[in-house]
C-alpha cells in the first residue's frame, strides 16, 4: 500500500487559485505528498480592479478544523500561511505545543505583493512574539524581515545576513529570508541561514515571470520536503528549485495578475 506522508497548512484560501492553501495543496501534491487544510479565510478578487476582501472564518472553525486533522489523523508537518489576527496566531501557536508538532514552517505573511505597510499589526506582532521561536523554519520576505527584526531596512546582502541572525537569535531553527525581485541589480538571491552558515541562492531575475502565490508555493514545497523526510537544507534547496521552475513557466491569469506554475518542476526538472 502506498502511505503518502502528510502535511498540514493553516492558511486563506486565494479565489483566484495562485497563492494561499491552493498553491500549498497544489505543491504538496506534486512533491508527493497529501495535503490537509484548515482554512482562515477566504480572498476574494473585485473583477474590475482586483481588489482583495478578506473573509475571516470563525476562530471555533479553524480550532475544530485543526481538531480533526490532529487529533483525527495526525501530520509529518505543517505550514501557516495568512493567519489575519493575534487570536488566530495564537491558536496556533499553543497547537504546536499541545501536539509537539514537528517539521514546522512557518511563512509569516504581512504584506500583499508590492506593498510595505503591514497588513493586521497585531497579528505581525503576534507572529514574532509567538511564532518565530517555535518554528523549525521562517521564510520572510524582506519587508517581512525588517519588521521582525526592527531594522530600518532590509535590502542588501549584508542587511539580509544580518536579519537572518537577528531573527535566529530570536529563536527560530532556521531562517530563510527572500530577497526576491525588491533588491537591486539582475539577481534575486535568498540566503538560508541555519545558525551556523550562510547560504546564498541566486537565481537571474526573469524578465516576464508572474509571481503571485510565489511566496506560498516555496514555503509549501519546504513543507513537503520536511513530510517526506528531506533535511532542512535539502528541503529548502529543493524547495528553491520547484519556485524557480514555477517562475520560469508562470502564466497570466488577467490583465491583474499571474501565476506561478505549479506543474514545472515535476514537468520539467530541475533547469
Ligand atoms: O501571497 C499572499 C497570500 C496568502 N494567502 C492568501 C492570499 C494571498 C495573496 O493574495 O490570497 C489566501
Amino acid at each position: 500500500m502506498d502511505k503518502l506522508n502528510r502535511a498540514l497548512t493553516i492558511a486563506g484560501s486565494d479565489t483566484s487559485g495562485g497563492a494561499g492553501m491552493q498553491a500549498d495543496l497544489k505543491t504538496f501534491e506534486e512533491l508527493g505528498v497529501y495535503g490537509m487544510t484548515a482554512l482562515t479565510c477566504i480572498v476574494t478578487m473585485t473583477p474590475a480592479d482586483w481588489a482583495h476582501n478578506v473573509h475571516p472564518i470563525g476562530l471555533d472553525v479553524v480550532e475544530e478544523q485543526l481538531h480533526t486533522i490532529l487529533d483525527g489523523i495526525g501530520v509529518n508537518a505543517m505550514k501557516t500561511g495568512m493567519l489575519g489576527s493575534a487570536a488566530l496566531v495564537e491558536l496556533v501557536a499553543n497547537t504546536i505545543d499541545k501536539y509537539k508538532l514537528q517539521n514546522v514552517v512557518i511563512d509569516p505573511v504581512m504584506v500583499c505583493k508590492g506593498s510595505t505597510s503591514v497588513m493586521v499589526p497585531e497579528a505581525a506582532e503576534a507572529i514574532k512574539e509567538l511564532l518565530v521561536k517555535r518554528c523549525d523554519i521562517i521564510t520572510p520576505n524582506t519587508v517581512e524581515a525588517a519588521y521582525l527584526t526592527g531594522m530600518a531596512k532590509v535590502e542588501t546582502i549584508d542587511e539580509i545576513k544580518e536579519a537572518a541572525k537577528i531573527i535566529y537569535d530570536m529563536g527560530a531553527k532556521n531562517v530563510v529570508i527572500k530577497g526576491g525581485e525588491r533588491m537591486d541589480g539582475a539577481y534575486a538571491v535568498d540566503v538560508f541561514y541555519d545558525g551556523k552558515n550562510f547560504k546564498e541562492m541566486a537565481i537571474k531575475k526573469l524578465a516576464e515571470a508572474y509571481n503571485h502565490g510565489a511566496g506560498c508555493t516555496y514555503s509549501a514545497a519546504i513543507t513537503a520536503g520536511l513530510a517526506n523526510g528531506l533535511t532542512m537544507e535539502a528541503a529548502v534547496a529543493q524547495a528553491k528549485d520547484f519556485i524557480t521552475a514555477a517562475l520560469k513557466h508562470s502564466f497570466v491569469l488577467n490583465s491583474f495578475s499571474g501565476a506561478t506554475n505549479h506543474t514545472a518542476y515535476k514537468k520539467y526538472g530541475k533547469e
